[in-house]
């Protein structure tokens, strides 16, 4: 199968740091396809960032629909545009923080969020309720991290990171989710350090994309994501009008 793994903002360093996370626990037979639109904001981390990135984000799940890829991951804590991608796409497409949510409540009682920038957690905490994991998520924690700052983190970081699971973990937390495409990378060495499950949403929602296909499952357009009405658009988006 191929997977579009589409990171949302257009920081190609972050593209390439995930896509190797993901490559790593791909069947041999996926083909991992990563991409970054060409415009936008290289990190996100607050509304304005998200909005800018979901009509930038809805170009490449058009372009990656005609390679006829299995499935779509959002490759942003933020899920930005899942909604959307959903209603222009064929077939599956899976957010990293939804796809960490499901496989966290999988392995644990409550599980927390870990994440970057402290203004991020209010989307976490949005996911949480429009997705239905209020209940078994023991609380967010953000050290404050710049999204960018992932890239190379340095030792000092680590430690900010470290301590904010740890302090998860003595506040009831079983399990860790990170909150953050970046963190991907971070995942195994923070669980062996940790000794709790630690999930990372690009790799779990490459792990899920492969499921539904194996088990032939694909996404429902009769309803709520079905193709959108024809409409015109005018200026930079007119490329989306339809008669
Ligand atoms: C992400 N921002 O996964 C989110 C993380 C965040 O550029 N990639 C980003 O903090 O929302």
């Amino acid at each position: 199968m191929q997977i579009h793994l589409l990171n949302p903002n257009t920081c190609q360093a972050m593209t390439l740091q995930m896509a190797e996370a993901a490559k790593a626990v791909a069947l041999p037979s996926t083909v991992i396809l990563p991409r970054e639109p060409e415009h936008g904001p290289l990190s996100i981390e607050c509304a304005r960032d998200e909005v800018i990135a979901s009509a930038a984000l809805l170009d490449e799940i058009q372009k990656a629909e005609t390679l006829a890829v299995d499935a779509h991951i959002i490759a942003c804590f933020g899920d930005p545009g899942l909604d959307a991608a959903r209603e222009i796409a064929s077939v599956p497409v899976i957010g990293i923080a939804e796809a960490a949510f499901h496989l966290a409540t999988l392995v644990s009682y409550r599980f927390a969020v870990v994440t970057t920038m402290k203004r991020t957690i209010a989307t976490a905490e949005h996911l949480l309720g429009r997705y239905g994991f209020e209940q078994q998520c023991s609380g967010i924690y953000a050290s404050d991290l710049a999204v960018l700052d992932l890239e190379q983190l340095s030792g000092e970081h680590y430690e900010l990171l470290l301590s904010d699971c740890r302090r998860a973990l003595a506040e009831g937390a079983e399990a860790i989710v990170l909150g953050c495409a970046g963190m991907a990378y971070l995942a195994g060495e923070l669980s062996g350090t940790l000794g709790v499950p630690v999930i990372d949403g690009v790799c779990a929602a490459v792990k899920l994309a492969e499921s539904l296909s194996q088990l032939g499952l694909s996404i429902a357009k009769s309803g709520q994501y079905g193709a959108p009405y024809p409409k015109l658009f005018k200026g930079r988006y007119q490329h989306w009008s339809q008669r």
